[in-house]
């Protein structure tokens, strides 16, 4: 254990309450969210985890208008929806709340208040565009252009996803409704803004004094403060959100990213409610030692390293209540899809409009979750765009989980039951070989302890494959098989030796693999701890009705499931 308890509050960013979760989703947000988490609890830390739906703003009233449901409707669905999902896939949030609560939309509204207090908020005239033929404003969701600093010639209203830069509707050049494809024009609206000119300076210092962010968020970043900050609107023409305590913007609502951080306070406090001490939540928000860390994928990172902290840090500033500002921001790259067209294997983009996406909850149907998280975890975009490949998946998880942490279990406990009647006693001393596998644990322990706190749990599964190969190589090394036939003790030795090693990988492998070290623990009877926190070595292990813990990806099970994306490709209904 360490020395002192550190406390996290860890979030995944909230996902928009409009359609079902697919896997680039959950490689940036939420699977290097869930692994951290768990191995944190298991070191005996502090950490509570929260989420829950983005349930406002335009993603849900475009998908509402297209399927003719009240926003409501829609948000009430897929909440539910995810929630199982979330659960089927074993991540694990303290609490999963959605941002349609009343004691989300009263916190909102207190953090608005605040900001005002604090001389935060002025109301000016802007311009938006508004379409003569829908008589109304159009969010910026709702409008397409050419972006007017690189081009990009389906730039969204709000932000460019070709090259990240953000800008006003009625800057982009041919401005066009997405709902009906008919002009739109500019027209003066009267909106809230937010005065991040105001927070320059200290969103500076902030920002570069994070030693331990990643150097390319941090520059980035930082090139966007040094760029100038304008001020941002945070209120919008639009019926569905929370709303505005201020008379005169009756009929607007506070915008999406005004409201969809505070989520997380919110998530936090229902969930100190739900273990009945309601003042919990500020032990993660307000104490400075709390470590809060935002999981998101990249295209998340300015509303949270730049907007967010500045709504952090004006709204605290009578000093008793004041906010953590986030001590961390691991933000991933995007994932691809490896589709087969015409024979070919080709990586496309993944296209949620077009069906061409991995959905989770399809993949749960037709693969246990460990081997898909197993597989996911080993591709999370850390440092750069990943493929996904259903060929891949098979590859990896019958050659890496099975074929070696898999078959390395089978081979310790199939051999304690049958030899030794599950019985595994400590020896009287260690042999060298066996001291100086211990050794090589403990260090391949730290590697991976380094690296999964990062967080970079992508590396530190690497280092479990490491424990396993070498786990393995001792297993083969000493060869049992051979020596119970002339020396029991020598091969006691061995076994007990490949126990301990049993008990580290399982350890290690719980934060990717959560179920089959839950299974492993009903026939494991041993400690599933480090080799470095063994003060003294266990007295035994005991096995009974050991089973295999994974079973292998089929032939054909992949071609299936290929055959979904291939037929999505061409248009066709699968
Ligand atoms: N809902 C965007 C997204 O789902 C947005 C994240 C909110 S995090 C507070 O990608
Ligand atoms: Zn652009």
């Amino acid at each position: 254990m360490s020395e002192q308890r550190r406390r996290y509050l860890v979030t995944s960013a909230l996902p928009y309450a409009n359609g079902p979760l697919h896997v680039g989703q959950i490689s940036g947000a939420y699977l290097p969210a869930d692994a951290f988490v768990r191995y944190l609890r298991a070191r005996g830390e502090d950490v509570v985890y929260v989420c829950g739906t983005d349930e406002h703003g335009v993603p849900i009233t475009l998908t509402a208008e297209r399927e003719g449901k009240d926003p409501q409707e829609v948000v009430d669905y897929w909440w539910a929806h995810m929630k199982e999902t979330f659960e089927r896939f074993g991540i694990s949030f303290d609490n999963f709340s959605r941002t349609s609560t009343p004691l989300h939309a009263k916190n909102t509204q207190l953090f608005y208040r605040k900001l005002k207090e604090g001389g935060y908020i002025s109301e000016a005239e802007s311009k938006q565009m508004y379409s003569p033929t829908e008589g109304r404003f159009l969010p910026d969701r709702y409008v397409e252009g050419t972006c007017p600093v690189c081009g990009y010639k389906e730039a969204r209203g709000d932000q460019c996803d070709n090259c990240g830069s953000w800008y006003e509707a009625y800057e982009l050049i041919e401005p066009h409704s997405k709902v009906t494809g008919g002009p739109v024009e500019v027209r003066e609206t009267t909106h809230l803004y937010l005065d991040l000119p105001e927070f320059s300076e200290r969103l500076r210092e902030y920002v570069a004094g994070q030693e331990h962010w990643r150097t390319s968020v941090k520059n980035f970043i930082l090139g966007i403060i040094d760029g100038g900050l304008e001020k941002r609107p945070i209120t919008r023409d639009i019926q569905w959100g929370v709303p505005v305590p201020e008379p005169g913007f009756e009929d607007k609502r506070f915008y999406v990213w005004f409201d969809a951080c505070i989520g997380y306070v919110s998530s936090t406090m229902e969930w100190a409610q739900n273990v009945g001490e309601p003042d919990r939540w500020r032990e993660y928000w307000q104490e400075p030692e709390s470590r809060l860390i935002h999981f998101l994928a990249k295209d998340n990172t300015v509303f949270h390293t730049v907007i967010w902290p500045a709504q952090l840090m004006g709204t605290a500033e009578d000093g008793e209540e004041s906010f953590v500002l986030p001590y961390d921001v691991p933000a991933n790259e995007f994932m691809n899809l490896e589709v087969v067209v015409d024979g070919e294997r080709r990586a496309m983009q993944m296209s949620t409009s077009r069906n061409l996406a991995v959905w989770l909850h399809e993949a749960l149907d037709r693969f246990p979750a460990d081997p898909l998280r197993f597989y996911l975890a080993s591709n999370l975009p850390e440092t750069g765009d990943v493929v996904f490949s259903w060929q891949e998946f098979q590859g990896r998880v019958n050659s890496d989980l099975i074929g070696n942490l898999g078959n390395y279990a089978n081979r310790v406990l199939s051999f304690a039951e049958k030899y030794f009647g599950g019985e595994v006693q400590r020896p009287e001393g260690l042999p060298d070989d066996a001291v100086a596998v211990l050794e090589d644990f403990k260090e391949l322990e730290a590697r991976y302890e380094t690296r999964m706190l990062a967080p970079r749990p992508r590396e530190a599964l690497g280092e479990l494959l490491a424990m396993g190969r070498r786990a393995n190589r001792f297993f083969d090394a000493s060869a049992p098989w051979k020596t119970r036939k002339e020396d029991q003790e020598q091969t006691l030795l061995t076994l007990y030796t490949c126990s301990v090693l049993l008990g580290s990988i399982a350890y290690h492998a719980a934060p990717y693999v959560p179920d089959a070290v839950g299974r492993l623990e009903e026939f494991f009877d041993g400690p599933i701890a480090r080799v470095s926190d063994l003060d003294e070595l266990p007295k035994a292990y005991r096995v009974t009705g050991a089973k295999p813990l994974f079973r292998r990806i089929e032939d054909d099970e992949v071609a299936v499931a290929e055959g979904h994306l291939s037929r999505a490709v061409r248009g066709e209904a699968s």
